[in-house]
């Protein structure tokens, strides 16, 4: 709607012009009640997404999805399920057929699959008069290519009833690869267990934003959440509670396959971890001979960090890991295992290192490449393990340089500064979820860094992405995560695609602002920063 009409800017006093204006929007309201709303008829600006894309070139006329677009797609199963992906996001809205077709033709969305300068995420938009046609050289690139087309057609695309159009696609060529290959998001299924509804749910909407890994965190102190085989009561008993006492839950295998097959057909890789060797209540009190002095301790449902330790002395814990490795390497297509290794209060340094020596060897012998928490570079990590750095600024020259040592010795690295991306740190004092001891995190200081030479001394090439953790002591159901996603995780999912060149808050608050009313439209209640010049509606 527009709201400023030359026709008002008359010579008539002030009041009157106001009480004008008040008429003016009380007409527009009954307007929208009755007949059609009131339509946006100019495309959004080519580069207005987010992530920014690499290059964004305006030009010429825009494309009209109309009643009689259809998309073209190259005649590969992959490239195949992208268009129905794209197809089943623009048919309610818009109340076209928008038929899927791997036959020749001209014009309409085309999904072309196609050797260039793509890499293995990267693709090309080219909008014009007769089509839009999206180009990259691996099915992950077409469905990257797919955010953008969503995001450059007005935000009622998003809503799940037909809607009156027109649905423009602004002219010119967008170009677009990715800075880092790894741009994540954690969950923590451990403190509040969320079903796989729950996850899904998340999974679309960290897909929207071009991110790629899911770290789930399936065990802590308060809750073991995945089943494994050899060691039943892991699930059964140790997942049977959670933060606050509530009755938790786990996930089945078939339930955990499901999670890495809608991830995957969102183009996420699941990276699973198991927090070893603190962080294991849940474990101890479920098997009292992984306990050194023989006893299980209590199931724990409390929000202390830093108390529980598995025993690393005795045999059984190696049993155990190999046991919870193996089945979980079994279940998991993607090359990673994160085993924890933060906060072991409760294991001496020897023991520790020790440990790390021992478990790091059995991931590689299941075929799964290394993460660990910063903490990892205490030890000895692994060739080819990444750490993943969740200092704040104040964190010790010393902590940080053992990192930026590692970093410069081979130790690839994903940026979780707590003080900037921790998802589960309050925006606000007033902030009524999430936690502060990381200090209060508003969307500019979460965006506002840059991941090339964040921690000093660590080489920029050491530097393999990024990556937002939510903790959930505090978060309970999918509303409490969107809150505390939205709006941070875009500007994560920013700081891993976009060029550095590309960044600047001030440009950034401006393509922000305009994902609000899709966020609206798609039932997602986020934070309505001050920062953020959020459209009035
Ligand atoms: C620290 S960050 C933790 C988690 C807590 C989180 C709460 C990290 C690797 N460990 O155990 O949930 O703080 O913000």
């Amino acid at each position: 709607m527009r709201r400023h009409n030359g026709r008002h800017h008359s010579t008539t006093p002030r009041i009157t012009r106001l009480l004008g204006s008040l008429l003016l929007v009380a007409a527009a309201g009954a307007f929208a009640v009755g007949a059609a709303p009131p339509v946006q008829d100019t495309a959004i600006p080519l580069g207005r997404v987010v992530p920014a894309p690499a290059s964004a070139e305006p030009g010429g006329a825009p494309y009209r999805i109309t009643h009689d677009t259809g998309i073209r797609v190259d005649d590969s199963r992959e490239a195949r399920q992208v268009a129905g992906y794209l197809a089943d996001i623009l048919r309610p809205s818009t109340g076209y057929r928008l038929p899927v077709t791997t036959h020749g033709g001209t014009g309409g969305i085309r999904l072309r699959l196609a050797e260039g300068p793509y890499g293995t995420e990267g693709y090309r938009l080219d909008s014009g008069h007769q089509g839009v046609t999206i180009t990259a050289a691996r099915p992950a690139g077409l469905f990257h290519g797919v955010q953008t087309l969503r995001q450059l057609l007005p935000a009622a695309v998003e809503k799940k009833s037909v809607q009156p159009g027109p649905w423009p696609v602004a002219g010119g060529t967008v170009r677009d690869t990715p800075r880092y290959p790894y741009r994540g998001a954690m969950l923590d299924v451990s403190r509040h267990f969320f079903t796989v509804a729950q996850v899904k749910r998340y999974i679309d909407q960290l897909a929207m934003y071009k991110i790629n890994e899911l770290h789930l965190h399936l065990s802590d102190d308060q809750g073991w959440r995945i089943a494994i085989d050899s060691w039943p009561r892991l699930a059964t008993y140790g997942g049977s509670t959670q933060v606050g006492g509530g009755t938790g839950g786990h996930y089945t295998k078939a339930d955990y396959r499901e999670i890495v097959r809608y991830a995957a057909s969102r183009y996420l890789e699941v990276v699973p971890e198991i927090d070893m060797p603190g962080h294991t209540d849940a474990a101890l009190a479920s098997y009292a001979e992984l306990n050194c002095d023989g006893v299980a301790p209590p199931l724990y449902t409390g929000t202390d960090v830093g108390f529980s330790s598995l025993c690393v002395p005795k045999q059984v814990t190696y049993d155990f890991v190999d046991d919870v490795i193996r089945e979980l390497a079994a279940l998991t297509p993607g090359r990673y295992l994160h085993i924890g290794g933060d906060e072991a209060h409760s294991t001496s340094h020897a023991d520790y290192v020790a440990f790390m020596d021992r478990v790091q060897p059995v991931v590689a012998k299941y075929g799964k490449t290394v993460i660990g928490w910063h903490q990892l570079t205490g030890a000895t990590p692994a060739k080819g393990a990444l750490a993943q750095y969740w200092g704040l600024d104040d964190t010790s020259a010393e902590e940080k340089a053992q990192v930026a040592k590692a970093a410069r010795n081979g130790t690839g690295l994903i940026l979780s500064p707590a003080d900037r991306i921790y998802l589960d740190m309050k925006y606000t004092e007033d902030t009524p979820l999430g936690q502060d001891w990381a200090g209060l995190v508003e969307v500019r200081r979460s965006y506002d860094w840059d991941p090339g030479d964040y921690l000093a001394g660590a080489p920029a090439s050491a530097v393999r992405g990024v990556e937002a953790p939510l903790w959930t002591e505090t978060i309970t159901d999918s509303a409490d995560i969107e809150y505390m996603a939205f709006p941070r995780l875009p500007g994560v999912a920013e700081l891993g695609w976009s060029p550095a060149a590309t960044h600047g808050w001030d440009a950034y608050k401006a393509r922000l602002a305009a994902q609000g009313p899709r966020w609206e439209a798609l039932g997602i209640k986020y934070y309505k920063s001050p920062q953020v010049p959020w459209p009035t509606s």
